[in-house]
Protein backbone atom coordinates (compact mmCIF):
# COMPACT_ATOMS: atom_id res chain seq x y z
CA UNK A 1 0.00 0.00 0.00
CA UNK A 2 2.50 2.35 1.19
CA UNK A 3 2.03 6.00 2.23
CA UNK A 4 -0.31 8.40 -0.35
CA UNK A 5 -2.73 11.26 -0.77
CA UNK A 6 -5.14 8.98 1.36
CA UNK A 7 -2.82 8.23 4.50
CA UNK A 8 -2.45 12.20 4.92
CA UNK A 9 -6.17 12.94 4.49
CA UNK A 10 -7.20 10.26 7.14
CA UNK A 11 -4.77 11.26 9.72
CA UNK A 12 -6.31 14.62 9.52
CA UNK A 13 -9.68 13.59 9.55
CA UNK A 14 -8.63 11.37 13.41
CA UNK A 15 -6.73 15.10 14.30
CA UNK A 16 -9.92 16.53 13.85
CA UNK A 17 -12.22 14.43 15.57
CA UNK A 18 -10.27 14.16 18.51
CA UNK A 19 -9.72 17.87 19.13
CA UNK A 20 -12.37 20.07 19.61
CA UNK A 21 -12.50 23.35 19.34
CA UNK A 22 -10.71 25.98 17.02
CA UNK A 23 -9.32 25.72 13.84
CA UNK A 24 -6.03 23.42 13.91
CA UNK A 25 -2.76 25.41 12.60
CA UNK A 26 0.63 23.44 11.68
CA UNK A 27 3.45 25.39 10.13
CA UNK A 28 6.55 23.78 8.12
CA UNK A 29 9.34 24.47 8.24
CA UNK A 30 11.29 27.48 7.13
CA UNK A 31 14.45 27.98 5.42
CA UNK A 32 17.17 28.50 8.22
CA UNK A 33 20.13 30.80 6.73
CA UNK A 34 23.80 29.93 7.26
CA UNK A 35 25.49 32.99 6.98
CA UNK A 36 23.57 35.68 4.64
CA UNK A 37 19.69 34.42 3.72
CA UNK A 38 20.34 32.69 0.34
CA UNK A 39 22.35 30.64 1.92
CA UNK A 40 20.86 28.35 3.69
CA UNK A 41 21.22 25.12 6.04
CA UNK A 42 19.90 21.81 4.34
CA UNK A 43 16.17 21.89 4.51
CA UNK A 44 14.56 19.66 6.92
CA UNK A 45 10.54 19.38 7.41
CA UNK A 46 8.89 19.89 10.23
CA UNK A 47 7.98 16.17 11.61
CA UNK A 48 4.53 17.19 12.33
CA UNK A 49 3.46 19.19 9.43
CA UNK A 50 5.08 15.89 6.86
CA UNK A 51 2.98 13.26 9.23
CA UNK A 52 0.05 15.36 7.92
CA UNK A 53 0.67 16.06 4.56
CA UNK A 54 3.37 14.19 3.69
CA UNK A 55 4.88 17.77 1.89
CA UNK A 56 8.71 17.13 2.88
CA UNK A 57 10.13 19.71 0.67
CA UNK A 58 7.60 22.60 1.05
CA UNK A 59 9.49 25.42 3.43
CA UNK A 60 7.38 28.34 4.81
CA UNK A 61 3.77 27.21 4.35
CA UNK A 62 1.02 26.37 6.83
CA UNK A 63 -1.94 23.68 7.12
CA UNK A 64 -4.70 25.32 8.53
CA UNK A 65 -7.86 23.12 9.51
CA UNK A 66 -11.47 25.19 10.15
CA UNK A 67 -13.67 24.13 13.33
CA UNK A 68 -15.94 22.54 10.32
CA UNK A 69 -13.26 20.04 8.74
CA UNK A 70 -12.43 22.36 5.78
CA UNK A 71 -8.57 22.59 4.81
CA UNK A 72 -6.68 24.64 3.38
CA UNK A 73 -3.08 24.85 2.53
CA UNK A 74 -1.19 28.40 2.40
CA UNK A 75 1.96 28.82 0.54
CA UNK A 76 4.42 31.44 0.18
CA UNK A 77 3.63 31.62 -3.56
CA UNK A 78 7.40 31.86 -5.36
CA UNK A 79 8.48 35.05 -7.60
CA UNK A 80 8.03 34.03 -11.23
CA UNK A 81 11.80 35.43 -11.56
CA UNK A 82 12.73 32.60 -9.06
CA UNK A 83 12.45 30.06 -11.75
CA UNK A 84 16.17 30.76 -13.26
CA UNK A 85 17.08 29.51 -9.93
CA UNK A 86 14.98 27.09 -8.74
CA UNK A 87 13.31 25.63 -11.85
CA UNK A 88 9.66 25.07 -12.34
CA UNK A 89 8.17 24.51 -9.05
CA UNK A 90 4.23 23.01 -8.45
CA UNK A 91 1.36 25.77 -8.00
CA UNK A 92 -0.03 25.94 -4.55
CA UNK A 93 -3.32 23.93 -6.14
CA UNK A 94 -0.76 21.45 -7.06
CA UNK A 95 0.83 21.28 -3.88
CA UNK A 96 -2.19 21.06 -2.19
CA UNK A 97 -3.52 18.38 -4.40
CA UNK A 98 -1.01 16.40 -3.78
CA UNK A 99 -1.54 16.26 0.03
CA UNK A 100 -5.20 15.92 -0.59
CA UNK A 101 -6.10 19.09 0.68
CA UNK A 102 -9.23 20.96 -0.83
CA UNK A 103 -8.33 24.67 -0.68
CA UNK A 104 -4.52 26.64 -1.33
CA UNK A 105 -3.66 30.43 -1.10
CA UNK A 106 -1.40 32.57 -0.15
CA UNK A 107 0.40 32.80 2.80
CA UNK A 108 -0.48 36.89 3.07
CA UNK A 109 -3.86 35.66 3.46
CA UNK A 110 -3.05 32.69 7.01
CA UNK A 111 -3.30 35.58 9.53
CA UNK A 112 -6.85 36.98 8.83
CA UNK A 113 -7.84 33.47 8.99
CA UNK A 114 -6.81 33.06 12.12
CA UNK A 115 -8.50 33.84 15.78
CA UNK A 116 -7.78 33.80 19.38
CA UNK A 117 -9.28 30.52 19.46
CA UNK A 118 -6.94 28.67 16.89
CA UNK A 119 -5.21 25.83 18.47
CA UNK A 120 -1.28 25.44 17.83
CA UNK A 121 1.48 23.61 19.77
CA UNK A 122 4.24 26.04 20.95
CA UNK A 123 7.43 25.77 18.30
CA UNK A 124 10.80 24.53 18.95
CA UNK A 125 12.42 26.73 17.05
CA UNK A 126 13.35 30.36 16.53
CA UNK A 127 11.96 30.97 13.26
CA UNK A 128 8.70 29.03 13.48
CA UNK A 129 8.13 31.21 17.52
CA UNK A 130 8.57 34.36 15.43
CA UNK A 131 6.70 33.30 12.59
CA UNK A 132 3.43 32.44 14.66
CA UNK A 133 4.37 35.32 17.38
CA UNK A 134 4.00 37.42 14.71
CA UNK A 135 0.68 35.81 12.68
CA UNK A 136 -1.20 35.60 16.20
CA UNK A 137 -0.37 38.79 17.61
CA UNK A 138 1.41 36.94 20.61
CA UNK A 139 5.00 37.68 21.81
CA UNK A 140 7.45 34.82 21.49
CA UNK A 141 7.45 34.31 25.48
CA UNK A 142 3.37 34.19 25.08
CA UNK A 143 3.02 31.55 23.04
CA UNK A 144 3.79 28.39 25.23
CA UNK A 145 0.60 29.95 27.54
CA UNK A 146 -1.37 29.69 24.91
CA UNK A 147 -0.53 26.43 23.40
CA UNK A 148 -3.47 23.37 22.97
CA UNK A 149 -2.49 20.87 25.18
CA UNK A 150 -4.79 18.81 24.18
CA UNK A 151 -4.01 19.42 20.61
CA UNK A 152 -0.30 18.61 21.66
CA UNK A 153 -1.48 15.12 23.12
CA UNK A 154 -3.69 14.10 20.09
CA UNK A 155 -0.66 14.39 18.11
CA UNK A 156 1.53 12.66 20.28
CA UNK A 157 -0.90 10.18 20.31
CA UNK A 158 -1.58 9.27 16.83
CA UNK A 159 2.46 9.45 15.91
CA UNK A 160 3.24 7.21 19.04
CA UNK A 161 1.08 4.36 17.24
CA UNK A 162 2.67 3.58 13.92
CA UNK A 163 0.68 1.80 11.30
CA UNK A 164 2.03 -0.82 9.30
CA UNK A 165 3.51 1.23 6.21
CA UNK A 166 5.48 3.49 9.26
CA UNK A 167 6.57 0.10 10.56
CA UNK A 168 7.81 -0.76 6.97
CA UNK A 169 8.96 2.42 5.63
CA UNK A 170 11.17 2.02 9.62
CA UNK A 171 12.23 -1.24 8.31
CA UNK A 172 13.60 0.15 5.21
CA UNK A 173 15.37 2.45 6.87
CA UNK A 174 17.58 0.17 9.40
CA UNK A 175 18.10 -1.97 6.32
CA UNK A 176 20.07 1.10 4.35
CA UNK A 177 21.54 1.46 7.97
CA UNK A 178 23.00 -1.81 8.19
CA UNK A 179 24.68 -1.50 4.95
CA UNK A 180 25.97 2.02 6.46
CA UNK A 181 27.43 0.04 9.35
CA UNK A 182 28.38 -2.79 6.85
CA UNK A 183 30.28 -0.47 4.93
CA UNK A 184 32.43 1.19 7.95
CA UNK A 185 33.08 -2.19 9.33
CA UNK A 186 35.56 -2.51 5.96
CA UNK A 187 37.11 0.16 7.56
CA UNK A 188 37.92 -0.96 11.26
CA UNK A 189 41.81 -1.56 10.78
CA UNK A 190 44.48 0.52 13.03
CA UNK A 191 45.75 3.79 11.69
CA UNK A 192 42.89 4.20 10.05
CA UNK A 193 40.70 7.86 11.13
CA UNK A 194 37.35 8.32 12.50
CA UNK A 195 37.10 10.27 9.21
CA UNK A 196 37.59 7.69 6.78
CA UNK A 197 35.05 5.16 9.09
CA UNK A 198 32.57 7.98 8.77
CA UNK A 199 33.23 8.43 4.93
CA UNK A 200 32.59 4.44 4.31
CA UNK A 201 29.22 4.93 6.14
CA UNK A 202 27.77 7.28 4.61
CA UNK A 203 28.40 6.17 1.16
CA UNK A 204 25.30 3.80 0.98
CA UNK A 205 22.64 6.48 2.51
CA UNK A 206 24.58 9.05 0.26
CA UNK A 207 23.81 6.72 -2.84
CA UNK A 208 20.52 6.22 -1.83
CA UNK A 209 19.83 9.80 -1.37
CA UNK A 210 18.96 9.39 2.12
CA UNK A 211 18.79 12.30 4.98
CA UNK A 212 20.54 10.90 8.16
CA UNK A 213 18.17 11.21 10.89
CA UNK A 214 20.96 12.63 13.15
CA UNK A 215 24.71 13.70 12.97
CA UNK A 216 26.58 10.29 13.05
CA UNK A 217 28.67 9.19 16.12
CA UNK A 218 32.00 7.54 15.05
CA UNK A 219 34.41 7.22 17.74
CA UNK A 220 37.11 5.76 19.62
CA UNK A 221 36.14 7.41 22.89
CA UNK A 222 32.57 6.10 23.51
CA UNK A 223 32.99 6.74 26.90
CA UNK A 224 32.03 10.69 25.27
CA UNK A 225 28.17 9.80 24.95
CA UNK A 226 27.55 11.90 22.07
CA UNK A 227 30.90 12.37 20.98
CA UNK A 228 31.45 15.29 17.82
CA UNK A 229 33.87 15.15 15.54
CA UNK A 230 36.15 12.67 13.95
CA UNK A 231 39.38 13.72 14.25
CA UNK A 232 40.63 10.30 16.70
CA UNK A 233 42.84 7.71 14.70
CA UNK A 234 42.09 3.88 15.32
CA UNK A 235 44.35 1.93 17.46
CA UNK A 236 44.39 -1.71 18.99
CA UNK A 237 42.92 -1.53 22.57
CA UNK A 238 40.19 0.88 21.55
CA UNK A 239 36.56 0.59 21.13
CA UNK A 240 35.02 1.44 17.99
CA UNK A 241 31.10 3.03 18.56
CA UNK A 242 29.19 3.75 15.74
CA UNK A 243 25.93 5.11 16.02
CA UNK A 244 23.81 6.38 13.33
CA UNK A 245 20.64 6.26 11.27
CA UNK A 246 19.30 6.48 7.64
CA UNK A 247 15.74 8.01 7.01
CA UNK A 248 13.49 5.91 5.00
CA UNK A 249 11.99 7.47 1.91
CA UNK A 250 9.07 9.33 3.61
CA UNK A 251 11.39 10.30 6.73
CA UNK A 252 11.14 7.30 9.25
CA UNK A 253 14.12 7.32 11.06
CA UNK A 254 16.72 4.24 11.70
CA UNK A 255 18.88 4.17 14.88
CA UNK A 256 21.35 1.47 15.46
CA UNK A 257 24.73 1.71 17.26
CA UNK A 258 27.29 -0.81 17.01
CA UNK A 259 30.78 -1.35 18.79
CA UNK A 260 33.59 -2.82 17.58
CA UNK A 261 36.99 -3.86 19.63
CA UNK A 262 39.77 -1.93 16.98
CA UNK A 263 41.00 -4.31 13.90
CA UNK A 264 38.70 -7.13 15.55
CA UNK A 265 41.22 -7.88 17.98
CA UNK A 266 39.10 -8.21 21.69
CA UNK A 267 40.63 -8.68 24.58
CA UNK A 268 39.39 -9.94 27.94
CA UNK A 269 38.49 -7.00 29.43
CA UNK A 270 36.48 -5.67 26.22
CA UNK A 271 34.99 -9.45 25.17
CA UNK A 272 33.80 -8.81 29.33
CA UNK A 273 32.35 -5.34 28.99
CA UNK A 274 30.62 -5.80 25.64
CA UNK A 275 28.91 -9.34 26.82
CA UNK A 276 27.99 -7.27 29.95
CA UNK A 277 25.95 -4.61 27.93
CA UNK A 278 25.11 -7.48 25.52
CA UNK A 279 23.25 -9.36 28.42
CA UNK A 280 21.55 -6.01 29.22
CA UNK A 281 20.49 -5.61 25.95
CA UNK A 282 18.90 -9.21 25.89
CA UNK A 283 17.07 -8.49 29.61
CA UNK A 284 15.72 -4.94 28.36
CA UNK A 285 14.54 -6.41 25.15
CA UNK A 286 12.66 -9.41 26.97
CA UNK A 287 10.81 -7.15 29.15
CA UNK A 288 9.64 -4.74 26.35
CA UNK A 289 8.25 -7.86 25.19
CA UNK A 290 6.45 -8.41 28.83
CA UNK A 291 2.37 -7.32 28.29
CA UNK A 292 1.84 -4.81 30.66
CA UNK A 293 5.94 -3.75 31.09
CA UNK A 294 6.97 -0.03 30.81
CA UNK A 295 9.95 1.47 29.24
CA UNK A 296 11.04 2.14 32.66
CA UNK A 297 10.95 -1.29 33.59
CA UNK A 298 12.66 -2.13 30.44
CA UNK A 299 15.31 0.38 31.79
CA UNK A 300 15.55 -1.20 35.08
CA UNK A 301 15.44 -4.68 33.88
CA UNK A 302 18.69 -3.45 31.92
CA UNK A 303 20.63 -1.85 34.34
CA UNK A 304 20.17 -5.01 36.85
CA UNK A 305 21.41 -7.12 34.03
CA UNK A 306 24.44 -4.83 33.40
CA UNK A 307 24.79 -4.36 37.24
CA UNK A 308 24.99 -8.60 37.85
CA UNK A 309 27.78 -8.86 35.18
CA UNK A 310 29.94 -5.74 36.34
CA UNK A 311 29.80 -7.21 39.31
CA UNK A 312 30.58 -10.79 38.09
CA UNK A 313 33.31 -8.77 36.96
CA UNK A 314 34.57 -7.27 40.10
CA UNK A 315 33.74 -3.65 39.52
CA UNK A 316 30.24 -3.86 41.60
CA UNK A 317 29.04 -5.13 45.14
CA UNK A 318 26.74 -5.86 47.69
CA UNK A 319 23.04 -5.90 47.26
CA UNK A 320 22.41 -4.88 43.63
CA UNK A 321 18.54 -4.21 43.55
CA UNK A 322 19.86 -1.69 46.07
CA UNK A 323 22.63 -0.55 43.99
CA UNK A 324 20.57 -0.25 41.11
CA UNK A 325 17.50 1.39 43.22
CA UNK A 326 20.35 3.88 44.60
CA UNK A 327 21.39 4.58 41.17
CA UNK A 328 25.06 3.05 41.42
CA UNK A 329 24.75 1.38 37.70
CA UNK A 330 24.63 5.01 36.61
CA UNK A 331 28.66 5.08 36.86
CA UNK A 332 28.54 3.25 34.08
CA UNK A 333 25.39 3.82 32.13
CA UNK A 334 24.54 7.22 32.98
CA UNK A 335 21.82 7.32 30.43
CA UNK A 336 18.16 6.34 29.52
CA UNK A 337 17.20 3.08 27.95
CA UNK A 338 15.81 4.17 24.86
CA UNK A 339 13.05 6.80 23.63
CA UNK A 340 10.47 6.59 20.92
CA UNK A 341 12.04 6.39 17.36
CA UNK A 342 9.73 7.91 14.18
CA UNK A 343 10.36 11.05 12.22
CA UNK A 344 12.57 12.25 14.55
CA UNK A 345 15.06 9.79 16.09
CA UNK A 346 13.60 10.89 19.96
CA UNK A 347 10.69 11.21 18.51
CA UNK A 348 8.83 13.94 19.21
CA UNK A 349 11.30 15.10 21.40
CA UNK A 350 10.03 19.15 20.51
CA UNK A 351 6.47 18.28 22.45
CA UNK A 352 7.95 17.40 25.76
CA UNK A 353 8.17 14.38 28.39
CA UNK A 354 3.97 13.96 27.51
CA UNK A 355 5.41 11.89 24.23
CA UNK A 356 7.31 9.11 27.07
CA UNK A 357 5.78 10.20 30.16
CA UNK A 358 2.27 9.72 31.16
CA UNK A 359 -0.10 12.26 32.37
CA UNK A 360 0.53 12.91 35.69
CA UNK A 361 3.95 11.17 35.82
CA UNK A 362 7.34 12.79 35.32
CA UNK A 363 11.16 12.25 35.31
CA UNK A 364 12.87 11.16 38.20
CA UNK A 365 15.79 13.57 39.48
CA UNK A 366 17.92 10.62 40.25
CA UNK A 367 21.38 10.83 38.11
CA UNK A 368 20.70 8.68 35.16
CA UNK A 369 17.23 8.38 35.72
CA UNK A 370 16.74 11.85 34.89
CA UNK A 371 17.98 11.06 31.79
CA UNK A 372 15.18 8.50 30.66
CA UNK A 373 13.24 9.74 27.88
CA UNK A 374 10.35 7.16 27.67
CA UNK A 375 9.19 5.80 30.69
CA UNK A 376 5.32 5.28 30.21
CA UNK A 377 3.69 1.87 30.00
CA UNK A 378 4.17 0.42 26.46
CA UNK A 379 1.54 0.01 23.92
CA UNK A 380 1.17 -1.73 20.57
CA UNK A 381 2.45 0.10 17.71
CA UNK A 382 5.00 1.77 19.78
CA UNK A 383 9.09 1.56 18.17
CA UNK A 384 11.47 2.50 20.86
CA UNK A 385 15.06 1.90 20.84
CA UNK A 386 16.77 -0.42 23.87
CA UNK A 387 20.35 0.66 23.48
CA UNK A 388 22.66 0.32 27.21
CA UNK A 389 25.76 0.46 27.38
CA UNK A 390 28.57 0.88 29.67
CA UNK A 391 30.99 3.58 30.13
CA UNK A 392 34.18 4.25 31.79
CA UNK A 393 33.95 8.23 32.25
CA UNK A 394 37.13 9.40 34.01
CA UNK A 395 36.13 12.68 35.40
CA UNK A 396 32.72 11.37 36.48
CA UNK A 397 34.73 8.14 38.35
CA UNK A 398 37.05 10.90 39.96
CA UNK A 399 34.20 13.03 41.05
CA UNK A 400 32.41 10.26 42.17
CA UNK A 401 34.95 8.49 44.38
CA UNK A 402 36.57 11.89 45.94
CA UNK A 403 33.05 11.63 46.92
CA UNK A 404 32.99 7.96 48.23
CA UNK A 405 29.47 7.91 46.57
CA UNK A 406 27.85 4.94 46.79
CA UNK A 407 30.90 3.19 48.24
CA UNK A 408 29.03 0.52 49.68
CA UNK A 409 28.34 -0.71 45.89
CA UNK A 410 31.55 0.31 43.90
CA UNK A 411 35.04 -0.95 43.92
CA UNK A 412 36.61 1.89 43.18
CA UNK A 413 39.94 0.11 43.25
CA UNK A 414 39.11 -2.21 40.36
CA UNK A 415 36.92 0.47 38.25
CA UNK A 416 40.39 2.16 38.39
CA UNK A 417 42.13 -0.70 36.14
CA UNK A 418 39.38 0.86 33.77
CA UNK A 419 39.40 4.39 33.71
CA UNK A 420 40.76 4.15 29.87
CA UNK A 421 38.70 1.88 28.62
CA UNK A 422 36.62 3.85 26.83
CA UNK A 423 33.03 3.14 26.24
CA UNK A 424 30.36 0.31 24.74
CA UNK A 425 26.72 0.92 23.50
CA UNK A 426 24.50 -1.77 21.45
CA UNK A 427 21.31 -0.51 20.10
CA UNK A 428 18.60 -1.67 18.24
CA UNK A 429 14.83 -0.39 17.18
CA UNK A 430 12.10 -2.75 19.19
CA UNK A 431 8.36 -2.45 18.07
CA UNK A 432 5.63 -2.89 20.64
CA UNK A 433 3.30 -6.04 19.36
CA UNK A 434 -0.44 -7.26 20.40
CA UNK A 435 1.59 -10.29 21.25
CA UNK A 436 4.60 -9.35 22.48
CA UNK A 437 7.96 -7.49 21.04
CA UNK A 438 9.68 -7.50 18.02
CA UNK A 439 12.74 -6.19 17.15
CA UNK A 440 12.66 -4.69 13.70
CA UNK A 441 15.18 -5.08 10.71
MN1 LIG B 1 19.14 6.19 20.14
Amino acid sequence: MGLNTATFSQRRRILRQKVEGGAILILSATYVPRNYPAEVYPFHQDSTFRYYTGLNDLADAALLISEDGTETLFCTTPDPDDVIWTGPVPTNEELAAMAGIAHAADMSKLAASLTQHTLFVKPYDGHLAIRLSTLLGLSVTALAHHESVVLRRAIIDQRNHKTADEIAETEEAIGVTKLMLAAAETMNREGVREADVLAALMGPAIARERAQAFEPIVTVHGETLHNRGYASTLTKGRMLVIDCGAESPNGYCADLTRSFAVANVWDDRQKAVYEAVALAQKAGIAETARRGASQYDVHIAACRALAGALADMGLMRGDLDEAVKAGAHALFMPHGIGHMLGLDAHDMENLGDDVGYAPGTSRSTQFGLNALRLARTLEPGFILTVEPGCYFIPELIDRWKAQRHLEAFICYDEVEKFRNFGGIRIEDDVLITDTGSRVLG
